[in-house]
């Protein structure tokens, strides 16, 4: 009997518990608009914080709105591609993955032949393959195994164009984005060297925006500089520890910026140059270059050249390849360690200068130069380029660096 009055003991408070539950909940849904007489004082100002609550509540709201119209732009951009109103591709996978070669249709190929000829590569193409698509990894083998602290320095990459098919340069930035770090990836300047190419001006600059706010900054030089004063005012505008120097026409492979980073983070006095690979221009598919250094002949071209029998005897082809010069379209260099140097000659007009006399600079300062075979850019050598017509003229005579003449 007892056990049956314990019984009906809780149940009775379980009954009171839910009945004054339910009276607090609906009591606080009545009150949630209350009727406040207007003529009290104490009740204006409740009236007043009431308001504020609204607006309060108004506010998050639109922020709310704002969020998910971003979000929507988001899911947009995964769907559709913002280059789509470009008329480009973004995302992997499509024509030319992997490095593939790649044709035109006839169809298709009765449109090539002006761009062509505008770019000195087949642009017609470029607009067809992803802006993503992934290429071959060329590093050695040893590399892919290579493991390298998180902690190195920025990265501020500059990128150099004029003129240049707008796919090519948005592949260069997407695959640098793609591969390079995000904790290492300090910015992307990119150096618009006057060109008169209306699709790289507002449809350049809104994509920018718009793909990767807030990352990339855009310099625009009002006259034309040549390649060698472009590169310095886009370091001039760098702000990462260390600044990586590129033509618009290259693609980067997974883990290319780490191993240049770690070598400039072991001695800032390193100019590091990542092997280079070759893009088609016809193609688009990628050629793998052997380990090389670079050197030059009488005539200052600069040349590939192949790494010192010590090096070989080594017997580690992931090893830093130190050489006497370097290649133009690819070097990375510590920002200021750059600037004490004397940054590039800036009396140079056309490319291929620097590639000779960087290396000069840095050797007789008490620097260094090296190729690194686990830091690969793939570079599209173009069948004209836009800086002069005849680029054996005029070619440079004078090594400032040494103070004495080079024609020999
Ligand atoms: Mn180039």
């Amino acid at each position: 009997m007892a056990f049956v009055l314990q019984r009906w003991k809780i149940l009775l408070v379980l009954n009171i518990i839910a009945v004054a539950g339910f009276m607090s909940f609906w009591t606080k849904c009545s009150s949630s608009r209350p009727a406040i007489p207007a003529n009290s004082h104490s009740n204006v100002k409740r009236q007043s914080r009431y308001n504020l609550t609204i607006q309060r509540s108004s506010i998050s709201h639109e922020t709310l709105l704002k969020r998910l119209a971003s979000l929507e732009d988001v899911v947009y951009r995964q769907l559709n591609g913002l280059s789509k109103s470009l008329g480009l591709i973004e995302g992997f996978g499509g024509r030319g993955t992997g490095g593939l070669p790649e044709t035109l249709s006839p169809a298709e190929e009765a449109n090539a032949k002006y761009l062509r000829e505008k770019y000195g590569y087949n642009a017609y193409l470029s607009n067809k393959i992803s802006l993503d698509r992934s290429i071959p990894d060329f590093r050695p083998s040893k590399c892919k195994k290579t493991t390298y602290p998180r902690d190195l320095p920025q990265i501020s990459l500059i990128f150099i164009f004029v003129n240049e098919a707008l796919s090519v340069i948005l592949r260069s930035v997407h695959s640098a984005v793609n591969h390079t770090p995000a904790h290492l990836l300090k910015e992307i300047i990119l150096v618009d060297d006057n060109s008169d190419d209306g699709q790289l001006k507002a449809p350049l600059e809104e994509y920018m925006s718009r793909r990767y706010p807030g990352l990339v900054k855009i310099v625009r030089n009002r006259k034309w500089e040549g390649l060698i004063r472009a590169r310095i005012e886009g370091w001039k505008v760098a702000t990462g520890e260390v600044t990586g120097f590129f033509d618009a026409h290259v693609e980067f492979t997974p883990s290319w910026a780490e191993p240049v980073l770690a070598r400039i983070k072991g001695d800032r006095s390193r100019i590091i140059l990542p092997s280079i690979d070759n893009i088609k221009h016809e193609t688009f598919a990628l050629e793998h270059y052997e380990n090389s250094g670079h050197g030059y002949d009488w005539q200052l071209w600069c040349k590939y050249i192949n790494p010192p029998k010590e090096w070989w005897d080594k017997g580690d082809v992931a090893a830093p390849i130190r050489t006497p010069a370097m290649i133009g379209c690819s070097f990375v260099a510590h920002r200021e360690y750059f600037g004490e140097l004397g940054l590039l000659d800036d009396g140079m007009d056309v490319y291929g200068g620097e590639n000779i006399e960087l290396g000069i600079r840095v050797w007789l300062c008490g620097g260094s130069m090296e190729v690194l075979p686990c830091s690969r850019v793939a570079h599209m050598a173009r069948m004209k380029k836009p800086y002069h017509s005849d680029i054996a003229f005029p070619r440079p005579t004078q090594c400032p660096a040494c103070g004495r003449s080079l024609d020999g």
